[in-house]
């Protein structure tokens, strides 16, 4: 395994990435006019296969539509391809894979239909999103005093990389305060995701994570919730309130670069046992088998890169 980032895909091309540069104009780098995705790819028996390719190249397109792109340059199949190709070029046997459409105009301009969209492919080796140690111990949080978007302010269904201020406020803030991880409310009150997680909790052996009204509707959320019904659990999709989490016997967060992380502590309130969860690990131990293709029942969910 490499860890390299040799070549980036930019533009219909791979090109060696240091000479993957943009003009300091380019538009999306001052008004935040992207949208991206986060990938994972994980060494399977059959060699590197991409978790829910189809899926992500559907949202990636989803977000460039919400933004309000109205000509993209490449189909999601093509995207796809682009991102399977990135994996081999790069010779990674598991890696994170970035897509990400921007737009350029080279002139200040804040009308997409003044300018067009371009294409980045990168990946590169990423382990632990919350850290090692935290998938066994679990990661300790707190409720930001950031808001998460109301949904009429940003698109809150598209990763669109303005969105991303938002995280990264409540993200620096909880980390210099010690945390791992920030929890953030909606601009109801009620929870909604963390910076880069949606978030579960296990009460009396029921599962509840919010509904996706305010939240991005993430991959990994729903193969949980899908490997979670499979496993015989019962998923709710609810409101829930920043107290629920205190009460909690058990509360996770999921998402592609993180995958499944217990919390145990939340905003200096231990969570259930203070340690990972019955759930938590069952989820965590089958979400580890679908992604390496060792359970043929999700194997529609995995594309082999050198197929
Ligand atoms: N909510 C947010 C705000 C979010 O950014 C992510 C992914 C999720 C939920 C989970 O979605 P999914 O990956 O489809 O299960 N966060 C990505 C970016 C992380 C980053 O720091 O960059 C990711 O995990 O790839």
């Amino acid at each position: 395994m490499t860890d390299t980032q040799e070549y980036i895909w930019l533009d219909g091309e791979l090109v060696e990435s240091e000479k993957a540069t943009l003009p300091f104009m380019t538009s999306a780098l001052h008004y935040g006019l992207g949208v991206f995705e986060g990938i994972r790819c994980y060494e399977t028996p059959r060699g590197p296969a991409i978790f829910r390719l189809a899926e992500h190249m559907e949202r990636l397109i989803d977000s460039a539509r919400i933004l309000g792109f109205r000509d993209l340059p490449y189909t999601a199949e093509q995207l796809g391809e682009a991102c399977k190709a990135v994996v081999r070029a790069n010779r990674l046997s598991s890696c994170y894979i970035r897509p990400l459409i921007f737009f350029d105009s080279r002139v200040k301009n804040l009308n997409l239909d003044q300018g067009w969209a371009r294409v980045g492919i990168a990946a590169w080796y990423w382990g632990a999103y919350l850290g090692e140690e935290a998938l066994e111990k679990g990661a300790r949080m707190n409720i930001s005093s950031y808001t998460r978007h109301h949904p009429n302010v940003m698109m809150t269904k598209a990763k669109i990389t303005g969105n991303y201020a938002n995280s990264v406020l409540a993200k620096t803030e909880s980390v210099r305060l010690g945390f791992d991880e920030a929890i953030m409310l909606d601009p109801q009150g009620y929870v909604a995701e963390c910076t880069g997680e949606n978030l579960f909790i296990v009460r009396n052996g029921v599962i509840y994570t919010p509904g996706t009204w305010a939240v991005l509707e993430g991959i990994t959320r729903d193969a949980l919730i899908t490997v979670a019904r499979d496993l015989g659990y019962s998923v709710v999709e609810t409101q829930l309130s920043r107290d629920h989490l205190y009460i909690a016997d058990e509360c996770f967060v999921s998402g592609t670069a993180a995958e499944v992380v217990p919390v145990t502590e939340i905003d200096f309130r231990t969570i259930g046992s203070g340690r990972r969860g019955p759930v938590t690990h069952a989820l965590q131990k089958a979400f580890h088998a679908v992604v390496h293709g060792e359970d043929p029942r999700y194997a529609h969910w995995l594309t082999y890169v050198n197929d």
